[in-house]
């Protein structure tokens, strides 16, 4: 019986409804089932809800309901949300289900029978809101580590021999070095595990929620206990054929809830029933909003489903592929090793640069460009090498980027292969080639053509309705093995090519978002008065041109000035520009301007200038830079 690839999330309190940082270890998960399924892998991806908690009961009484009406609806709504952000899971487990409570019990009586499970006195304190027991060393200023309120708890309780399993659950730690990543944790972990594990009280008093523990109504199994065992209950067992799931092949989770937790009761309990450990837990890092934790409390709740919303109804772009620009942010923005910060302006920003220019100006040139210049037709022609080994080196750094699961580095590896794309087409130039009947030209489109039908594949698990997309731009049905990436049969020859439509439309960041641009004093507005009066001649001694903004950097030294490169027509110049009060460089990157291309050069700053930017001049001084209205030829003349 081959065995499924097996990859689960936590379970999620529902004592209230998902934010962007909740839907985040979620949505790793997503991307790493996409990928394994475009290896051809049988994957089960498991998520679910966290039901039974004390935490779970106060919320819903304080909301004025029954804890299974509750609980039913906050569930309901995961799934809502997950299935929003096009998270495709096979299994949604809910710890009040029949198959959980069934399993939960049978794990109870096992770990009794092999003696692993003994009755005693619990005094203590207890802290609700991570549901976590401390003792009074533990406390900080009388509250938990992590600042909650805790309460006295006294009570005859079962424990679970935990001390007894941190020698083999050290060696175990020592010896397979995927077992907890990344390797920062892992070293909590074993600092944690070092300091001595003491047995764990595992039941509660029952107090009418909560699953029973077997032969004694009087207690509930604790949540902690309960919960960890969804991933086990999920297989089946221990009816046959829990074997074709078990043991997990990766396990997501937050920082919180990995030492403690997912990396010690939870691999003990595995070892007291002698089960096979997970291969890999992952304990991500924290999303912060303004620098805190998520905190409904505070205001700083973020939800995805409306940041699409929001994005969609900004930009005008497609509501699916709203939800593929949240998806990127949180793979780009990933918080693997460190906290990552979330904040709206960057969100806006990364939608500009990385999908607006970087991809949204990829795959329109070289669909506009194969129409113009090779009849919309892939030609028969084979890729030039150059895009042939950038392909390969990006599906690479991709593959490195997934054994570890640091779904950032792939998103970037495959942004790798995107502004490659870029930069080849403006160093080689169709154009050029096409005026001067250059026999490689089918050649480049070939390369252009393949690289984005690459990009279609590498950015599938993360952005799926954006492949799709550009699947059909490129009259091809989308690429869903692994293996086709780069085959230079992925683009059939003489394919006809589909209809170039931008898919990421530009977002105006200075009026949506940017609410304190800087005065810049530069260029002061001049009005034209009749005694100033030109003539036409006079007006076509200034040339002007379609440039694009291929790198900006900073002027060192100079809080006004950026540095730009700009290819006019094939033609590279350096500008240095008074605009960095509006902008930022990365925003400018793959924008088209409008270029003064016979000013004499000079020097700003010591930095030579070979040319100027027209823009228009807002009530503080800044620069706003003109544009065409659509998308121009490469360096074409203004008039
Ligand atoms: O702990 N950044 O459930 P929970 C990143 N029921 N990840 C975040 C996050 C943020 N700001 N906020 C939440 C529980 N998460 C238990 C789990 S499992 C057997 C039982 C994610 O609803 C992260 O994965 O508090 C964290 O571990 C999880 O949500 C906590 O979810």
């Amino acid at each position: 019986m081959p065995k499924r690839y097996y990859l689960t999330t936590p379970i999620y309190y529902v004592n209230s409804v998902p934010h962007i940082g909740t839907t985040l270890t979620t949505f790793v998960s997503d991307v790493t089932a996409r990928y394994q399924k475009m290896h051809g892998r049988d994957v089960c991806f498991l998520t679910g809800t966290d039901e039974n908690g004390l935490k779970v009961k106060e919320a819903a009484l304080a909301a004025g309901k029954q804890p299974q009406e509750f609980v039913d609806e906050i569930s309901q709504t995961f799934r809502h949300i997950f299935a929003g952000m096009n998270i495709v899971y096979d299994d949604f487990i809910r710890t009040t289900e029949p198959r959980h409570v069934k399993a939960v019990q049978e794990v109870f009586r096992t770990l009794q029978k092999k003696g692993h499970i003994y009755t005693g006195t619990y005094e203590g304190w207890y802290d609700v809101s991570s549901e976590t027991f401390y003792k009074e060393s533990d406390l900080v200023d009388g509250k938990s580590p992590d600042g909650n309120e805790v309460r006295w708890v006294q009570e005859e309780n079962y424990f679970f021999r935990l001390s007894a399993f941190a020698e083999p659950l050290l060696k175990h730690i020592e010896s397979h070095a995927e077992f907890i990543l990344p390797e920062s944790r892992r070293n909590e972990v074993v600092g944690f595990i070092k300091q001595g594990l003491r047995d764990a009280s595992i039941s509660r008093a029952n107090d009418g929620w909560g699953i029973p523990v077997p032969g004694d109504e009087s207690r509930v199994i604790y949540v902690w206990f309960d919960a960890l065992l969804n991933y086990l209950s999920a297989t089946g067992w221990p009816s046959p054929g829990y074997e074709k799931l078990w043991p997990c092949d990766v396990q997501f989770m937050g920082k919180d809830i990995l030492t403690r937790f997912h990396a010690t009761l939870w691999p003990a309990i595995l070892l007291g029933l002698e089960l096979p450990l997970p291969t890999t837990l992952l304990g991500h890092a924290w999303l912060l909003i303004g620098g805190e934790k998520i905190s409904k409390s505070k205001g700083t709740v973020v939800r995805p489903l409306e940041l699409a919303d929001e994005l969609a109804s900004m930009s005008g772009c497609k509501h699916d592929i709203a939800v593929d620009v949240v998806r990127y942010y949180m793979a780009a923005t990933m918080p693997y090793e460190n906290d990552s910060t979330f904040s709206y302006e960057d969100f806006y920003k990364r939608y500009n640069s990385d999908l607006a220019n970087d991809l949204g100006n990829a795959l329109n040139r070289s669909l506009v460009m194969a129409h113009k210049f090779v009849d919309g037709k892939m030609p028969v022609a084979s890729a030039e090498p150059a895009a042939v080994e950038a392909i390969r080196s990006a599906r690479s750094a991709f593959e490195r980027s997934m054994t570890e699961f640091r779904i950032h580095q792939a998103a970037d590896a495959a942004w790798g292969l995107v502004r490659f794309l870029n930069k080849y087409i403006d160093t080689r130039a169709p154009w050029t080639l096409a005026k001067a009947n250059d026999p490689s030209l089918p050649n480049v489109i070939a390369a252009m053509l393949l690289c984005l039908r690459a990009t279609e594949g590498l950015i599938r698990p993360l952005l799926p309705s954006t492949a799709d997309a550009i699947a059909a731009q490129l009259g091809v049905e989308p690429l869903r093995s692994w293996d086709r990436i780069g085959a230079p049969d992925a683009m059939p020859h003489n394919i006809g090519l589909g209809e170039p439509k931008p898919i990421f439309p530009r977002l105006d960041l200075k009026r949506e978002i940017m609410q304190t641009p800087q005065p810049e004093t530069a260029r002061p507005p001049q009005a034209a008065t009749n005694g100033d009066q030109i003539t036409i001649d006079d007006f076509t001694k200034v040339k002007l041109r379609i440039g694009r903004v291929l790198e900006a950097e900073p002027v060192p030294d100079s809080d006004k000035l950026l540095k730009l490169q700009v290819i006019i027509g094939g033609e590279r110049r350096q500008i240095v520009a008074g605009i960095r009060a509006n902008y930022q460089p990365d925003e400018l990157v793959g924008r088209q301007v409008v270029v003064v291309t016979n000013l004499k050069p000079a020097k700003l700053r010591g930095v030579e200038s070979q040319g100027m930017l027209l823009a228009a001049v807002d009530e503080k001084g800044g620069a706003i830079l003109l544009q065409p209205e659509k998308e121009a030829p490469e360096g074409a003349t203004i008039r």
